[in-house]
């Protein structure tokens, strides 16, 4: 009798803890995360290509601005201190806002703009997921065109589709249009007549922008942000794109294509099968945006290099160009949630 009530005991036991574990397991693949990230704004000069330099206000001081990696339903934090001398704020591009409108980062509607030496404090629930950026919304059209007031922010869906689980690597390129007119007189530009005379993949002009380096099997996802003022057209030869998302939306069915329009602030997420080795352009196909000052070539261009064929042919332009990894965050796309700094896209600081 004793022995068979100790062993009831034993197995209520049991089951009690594994139930425990199991509960405890459970919400943890599904369970919001919360982050919390301090940023900043700085004056900060950066390089587009060659000496064309261009004084920004730069988050954290890197144009683009850092990655924010996030989980649909995350529980956001961020407080922004601006460091400049002119009023700042940052919109999360895409966010829903449900209960939290006041984190929208428009000044005269949601808040009072961060003045200099201010901190303000946004939060926000992740949702819908997708790629999303983030940006400043005083005067949107100096600030955010020509002074580099943008970066990415990625939400990893909780559901993501079969195609987004083949992805092999993850490429973020953000397109910009700047007028070098403006380009060292912060506070002045993004007046309707402005002649823009450079044009970037996450600032960088050709031939400063990066290959993105593949083999055959790779199935690569470039993620298109329209962050400046005109529309692009992005064509990559000798592949077909998969156009699988707008504006973080995944498409019923996804258009194949070889030539994507982007416009100012949508963003396509384009995945392509590495099937067809070789060294292929990736460029706009609006010719002035492939110029730098008014000078073939430049502007918005790269190369799909694949290892199979080398970079060891006389005629390729980027034969011995140094390789700088992370300039489409695909190092930091790797690290995981959280804020992503990268030395990459730092900018010289500017000391009153
Ligand atoms: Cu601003």
């Amino acid at each position: 009798m004793k022995n068979s009530i100790s062993l009831f005991s034993y197995y209520r036991f049991t089951h009690i803890i594994l139930m425990l574990v199991v509960l405890a397991l459970i919400p943890l693949s599904s369970q919001a995360e919360k982050h919390e990230f301090d940023m900043t704004i700085e004056d900060t000069r950066i390089v587009l290509v060659g000496n064309r330099d261009f004084h920004t206000f730069a988050y954290n001081g890197q144009v683009p601005a850092p990655l924010l990696h996030v989980k649909e339903g995350d529980e956001v934090t961020v407080n922004l201190t601006n460091m400049t001398t002119l009023p700042h704020t940052i919109h999360w591009h895409g966010m829903l806002q449900r209960g939290t409108w006041q984190s929208d980062g428009v000044p005269h509607s949601t808040q009072h703009a961060v003045e200099p030496g201010e901190t303000y404090t946004y939060k926000f629930k992740a949702e819908p997921s997708g790629t999303m950026w983030y940006h400043c919304h005083v005067n949107v059209n100096e600030h955010v065109t020509m002074r580099g007031m943008w970066g990415p922010l990625i939400v990893e869906p909780k559901d993501p589709l079969p195609i987004e689980k083949k992805v092999t690597k993850d490429y973020i390129l953000m397109l910009s249009d700047w007028a070098s007119s403006w380009a060292n007189k912060p506070g002045e530009g993004g007046i309707p007549g402005d002649v823009f005379d450079y044009y970037t993949i996450n600032a960088k002009s050709f031939p400063e922008t990066q290959p993105i380096r593949v083999k055959k099997g790779d199935v690569i996802r470039l993620r298109l942000v329209g962050s400046g003022d005109l529309v692009h057209s992005i064509h990559t030869h000798g592949h077909i794109s998969q156009i699988v998302f707008k504006d973080g939306f995944p498409l019923p069915n996804p258009i194949k294509a070889d030539t994507v329009l982007v416009g100012p602030g949508e963003r396509y997420d384009v995945i392509i099968e590495m099937d067809n080795p070789g060294l292929w352009m990736i460029h706009d196909h609006v010719d002035t945006h492939t110029t730098n000052g008014n000078k073939v070539d430049g502007g918005i261009m790269t190369t799909i290099e694949y290892e199979e064929v080398g970079l060891d042919h006389d005629f390729y332009v980027w034969k011995n160009k140094k390789f700088v990894p992370d300039f489409y965050y695909e190092e930091s796309m790797k690290k995981g949630f959280g804020m992503h700094n990268s030395t990459v896209f730092k900018g010289e600081l500017i000391e009153d």
